[in-house]
C-alpha cells in the first residue's frame, strides 16, 4: 500500500461514534415511499384504546385495543372502535388547527392508515420513520407494537420485521399523546402552543440489510482556514456509522466536483477518514455553495449535498472561514400564523425565509426546539447560519437523572439528524434555565456532550440577564461553558420603558462572544395609537428604535448579533389580553395575517446598513 494512502485511510474497528444509535439520517438522501396524506382517527381521552375497564394494559391480541383491526364476519359480532370517513386527519399535520374540536385538545389521538408494501429486493429492509410526532408515539403495525418514542421534535425510526409486512393493506396505527408532565421535555409550562399529532413527514425507508445509517463529512475544524486558502489545500474529516458490524467491507464516498473518489475498507461498524482536497468553494451566507457527495456500502448508497465552512471563535469575536461575522438574526418558532398551525412542508419554510430574506437577516435562531428538516436544509441553499435548539425551556427537573437522559436523547437526535448541514453553525442546550447548582450541572453536562458529540459547531444557550439599577450584566456560571454568551433580553418592554436603553450600562465578565437571543415587544398588528400606548404599533417600533441605538452606542465590543424576539406572531396559552392577544404572543415583527408591524421596517434598515458594512 502506498504510504500516501495509509496516510489518508486511517480504517479502525470499532471506533465509537457519537450518535443517535438507531436514527437513519438522511431519509432525503434514500429510497422511501411516503405515508402523508389522509389518515382516519380516533379521539380518546380516556385511553380507552389502550386500558381495559380495569384500567390495565390491554393485550396484544384483545380485540377492543385499538391498534387491532376489526373485520365482521357475522350478524353477531360487534366492536367499539374502528377507522373510517370522516374522521379523516391530514399527516402531516397537528390535529389542533385541522378541527374546532382539537383547538385545546391534550390527551390522545390514534391514528391509522393502510399501505401496501413497496417494491424492494429480497435483501432490503424496511423501516418506518417519523419526522416527529408530539409528544408519545406508540407505533403498531398489524397488530404487533414496533416502539414507543417520546419527543416532540425529532426524528425517529422503526425497523418492520419483514415477516410482519403483507404485500397488501398493512394495518399501521399510531397512538399519539400530547399531554405535558412535569418530567418530560419541554415540561409542563411553555410560551407556545402545545400542537399535537403527527406534525412532521411519515415514510417509509428501503435500505439493504447492512447500509450507512448516519455519517458526517465536513472540512477539518482544526486546521487554520486562511493557510488553507492560501495553500488550496483543505481537510476534509469525518466519519461513516453503519447500522451494523461488517468484516472487510467497502466504503466509498464520491464528491464529484472535487474529483474525491475514496475507498476504504472496513471492519467493525464504523470507520473514520481525513484527506486532502485541493480548491473548495467555501459555503458562506455570500456563497451558499453545496457539493453533491454520494456514499456507498457494498454498492448502497445514500446521496447529499453537503457545503464547507469553518465556523469558530476567535476571542471576543465569531468567525466564518476566518472573517469576522455579525449575526444579523431574528427567532422563529415553527409555526405558520395566517392558519394557526405548526409549518410542516418546504413551502412552509419557504415562506418563513422569505420573511428572513426580506429583513435582510443572515441568521436565524429557530426556537424553541428542532425544527421541521426543511428548514436546516433550506437554510443550506439560501446561505442562512441556524442556530437550533432542543425544549430544554424554563422549568424543567434538573435534579431528575431521568430527564436529564431524556435530554440527551433529544440532544442526540437533533445532531444527527442536521450535522452535515452546514448552515448549523449553534447548537443551543437551552432556553432561560433559573440558575442554581443542579441546573449548570445539568446544563453543562449537556454542552459537554454537545461538543464531544460534534466538535465542529459553537454550543450556547440563552440566558436571563440580571438587572440592577440600569446596570445589565451577565454572569450566569453557564456562560463558563458555552462557546458564546447569549442572553435574553427585554429592556423597555417587561423592565421600565424603551428610553431606559439609554442609560443602560452592559457588562458580561465572560471574555466570549456576546450575542442577544431575544429581544421584543408586543404590537398587535393594525393597532395604532401614540408611542406610549402598550400594545400599539407605535411602541413596538419606538422599542427598535431604542433598542437599535443602544446596540450600536451602548453595547460591549464583544457584541456579535442579535435575534429579536420574533418573525411572527405565535399562538400561546398564556396570552389572554382580550384587546391584544386573544391567545397570541404579539412580539412577531410580522401579524397573525402576514402583515408586516412598523419596527419590521426599524429591524430592517439596521440590518441592510450593517449589510453594507460588512459587505455581506
Ligand atoms: C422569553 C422566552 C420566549 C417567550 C418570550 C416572551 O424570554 O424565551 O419563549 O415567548 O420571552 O414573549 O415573553
Amino acid at each position: 500500500m502506498k504510504k500516501s494512502i495509509l496516510y489518508l485511510l486511517i480504517f479502525l474497528t470499532g471506533v465509537s461514534v457519537k450518535g443517535q444509535e438507531d436514527l437513519i439520517s438522511n431519509t432525503q438522501g434514500r429510497e422511501t415511499v411516503s405515508l402523508n396524506g389522509t389518515w382516519h382517527y380516533i379521539v380518546d381521552p380516556y385511553e380507552t384504546g389502550f386500558y381495559d375497564y380495569r384500567f390495565r394494559e390491554r393485550r396484544e391480541t384483545d380485540g377492543g385495543a385499538y391498534w387491532n383491526k376489526f373485520v365482521k364476519k357475522k350478524k353477531t359480532d360487534w366492536t367499539e372502535h374502528g377507522y373510517q370517513a370522516p374522521y379523516n386527519i391530514k399527516v402531516p399535520g397537528d390535529w389542533n388547527s385541522q378541527d374546532r374540536q382539537f383547538v385545546y385538545y391534550e390527551g390522545t389521538v390514534w391514528y391509522q392508515r393502510n399501505f401496501d408494501k413497496p417494491e424492494m429486493s429480497s435483501d432490503e429492509d424496511v423501516y418506518l420513520y417519523f419526522g416527529a410526532v408530539n409528544y408519545e408515539a406508540h407505533v403498531y403495525l398489524n397488530g404487533k407494537k414496533l416502539g414507543m418514542h417520546k419527543g416532540g421534535f425529532t426524528p425517529f425510526n422503526f425497523k418492520v420485521p419483514g415477516e410482519l409486512l403483507k404485500d397488501k393493506d398493512n394495518f399501521l396505527v399510531v397512538r399519539v399523546n400530547n399531554e405535558r408532565h412535569p418530567e418530560e421535555i419541554p415540561t409542563v409550562n411553555t410560551d407556545w402552543w402545545n400542537y399535537g399529532g403527527i406534525t412532521r413527514d411519515v415514510k417509509l425507508v428501503m435500505v439493504p440489510k447492512q447500509f450507512i445509517q448516519q455519517y458526517h463529512v465536513q472540512l477539518n475544524q482544526d486546521q487554520d482556514i486562511i493557510k488553507a486558502q492560501r495553500s488550496k489545500k483543505y481537510g476534509i474529516k469525518g466519519w461513516v456509522k453503519l447500522n451494523e458490524a461488517v468484516t472487510d467491507a467497502e466504503v466509498s464516498m464520491e464528491i464529484p466536483e472535487l474529483k474525491v473518489k475514496k475507498r476504504y475498507k472496513v471492519t467493525g461498524d464504523s470507520l473514520r477518514f481525513e484527506f486532502d482536497v485541493k480548491r473548495i468553494s467555501l459555503w458562506s451566507t455570500n456563497n451558499p455553495k453545496l457539493y453533491d457527495v454520494s456514499l456507498k456500502l457494498n454498492g448502497s448508497s445514500v446521496t447529499d449535498k453537503i457545503g464547507f465552512r469553518k465556523i469558530e471563535v476567535d476571542g471576543k469575536k465569531i468567525l466564518l472561514n476566518g472573517k469576522q461575522i455579525f449575526l444579523r438574526g431574528i427567532s422563529i418558532h415553527e409555526e405558520i400564523p395566517q392558519e394557526a398551525r405548526r409549518a410542516n412542508s418546504k413551502k412552509d419554510a419557504a415562506q418563513l425565509y422569505s420573511w428572513v430574506k426580506e429583513l435582510d437577516a443572515n441568521m436565524v435562531r429557530l426556537a424553541h426546539y428542532p425544527h421541521n428538516e426543511y428548514m436546516p436544509r433550506m437554510a443550506d441553499s439560501l446561505g442562512i447560519l441556524v442556530w437550533t435548539e432542543i425544549p430544554v425551556y424554563w422549568t424543567i427537573d434538573f435534579g431528575n437523572r431521568e430527564v436529564l437522559k431524556k435530554a440527551q436523547k433529544q440532544l442526540r437526535e437533533m445532531i444527527s439528524r442536521d450535522r452535515n448541514r452546514a448552515s448549523v453553525i449553534i447548537w443551543s442546550v437551552g432556553n432561560e434555565t433559573p440558575v442554581s447548582e443542579t441546573r449548570t450541572k445539568f446544563m453543562s453536562t449537556l454542552v459537554k456532550e454537545t461538543k464531544k458529540s460534534d466538535p465542529t459547531r459553537l454550543v450556547s444557550a440563552a440566558l436571563e440577564v440580571g438587572y440592577n439599577k440600569g446596570r445589565n450584566y451577565v454572569d450566569d456560571p453557564l456562560g463558563e461553558y458555552t462557546d458564546i454568551v447569549s442572553l435574553n433580553e427585554y429592556l423597555g418592554w417587561y423592565g421600565g420603558l424603551p428610553d431606559a436603553c439609554k442609560t443602560a450600562q452592559w457588562e458580561t465578565k465572560y471574555n466570549k462572544p456576546f450575542f442577544i437571543s431575544e429581544t421584543g415587544a408586543g404590537a398587535k398588528g393594525g393597532f395604532h395609537d401614540e408611542k406610549e400606548m402598550r400594545f400599539s404599533e407605535e411602541y413596538q417600533k419606538w422599542y427598535y428604535e431604542e433598542q437599535v441605538a443602544m446596540f450600536k452606542e451602548r453595547f460591549p465590543d464583544n457584541f456579535s448579533g442579535v435575534s429579536p424576539w420574533i418573525l411572527v406572531d405565535f399562538r400561546s396559552p398564556r396570552r389572554n389580553n382580550p384587546d391584544y392577544q386573544e391567545g397570541w404572543n404579539r412580539k412577531g415583527l410580522i401579524d397573525n395575517k402576514g402583515n408586516k408591524k412598523l419596527a419590521f421596517y426599524v429591524l430592517q434598515q439596521y440590518y441592510k446598513e450593517l449589510k453594507e458594512k460588512a459587505g455581506h
